[in-house]
């Protein structure tokens, strides 16, 4: 059975733009990108001394179980030269499930949907670009109510 899942992709070293380029175009094949969000640059959320971030968000279908689809992700982070590093801190591709579906998830490895994304504009602003209407299935809100609380100081399309 497929699964509608929502990406979101940060990077904020090297070569922003081409590293989420290239974790899009490396995605395993059993995961199609219906929908990808404009790219937004956005100021670093959480740990502050760093540099900017360039931040996109994919719809995908898939076959794949959440944990599996977990697992293609981290494989891929690392393969496109992610190094472990400390929370919130630099990284050169992030790769986050969103949602997955309209489940719930809370196991060890993995939590959905994601717990800070309604706190966070890098993740909200596009979300609202390709799924406005979207209901998080835990606050029972819409994207577009999620944002409209939310600040959205320095998020901006980029170019
Ligand atoms: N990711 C984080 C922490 N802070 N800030 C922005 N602007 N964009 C991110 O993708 C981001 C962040 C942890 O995953
Ligand atoms: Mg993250
Ligand atoms: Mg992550």
């Amino acid at each position: 059975m497929n699964h509608i899942v929502y990406l979101a992709l940060g990077s904020n070293m090297g070569n922003r733009l081409a590293n989420l380029k290239a974790a899009i175009s490396n995605l395993p094949p059993q995961m199609t990108v219906k929908v990808k969000s404009p790219v937004y640059e956005t100021p670093p959320w959480g740990f502050k001394e760093q540099d900017a971030f360039l931040n996109q968000v994919l719809k995908v279908e898939t076959g794949l179980a959440p944990e599996p689809l977990l697992r293609h992700l981290k494989r891929l982070e690392v393969a496109l030269g992610r190094v472990p590093n400390f929370q919130n801190g630099p990284r050169l591709i992030d790769i986050d499930i969103l949602f997955f579906d309209s489940m719930i998830i809370e196991t060890p490895p993995l939590v959905v949907p994601h717990p800070r994304l309604h706190e966070r504009a890098f993740v909200l602003v596009p979300l609202n670009d390709i799924a406005p209407e979207f209901v998080h299935p835990l606050l029972n809100k819409s994207i577009s109510e999620l944002l409209s609380t939310c600040d959205t100081e320095g998020v901006n399309l980029y170019p």
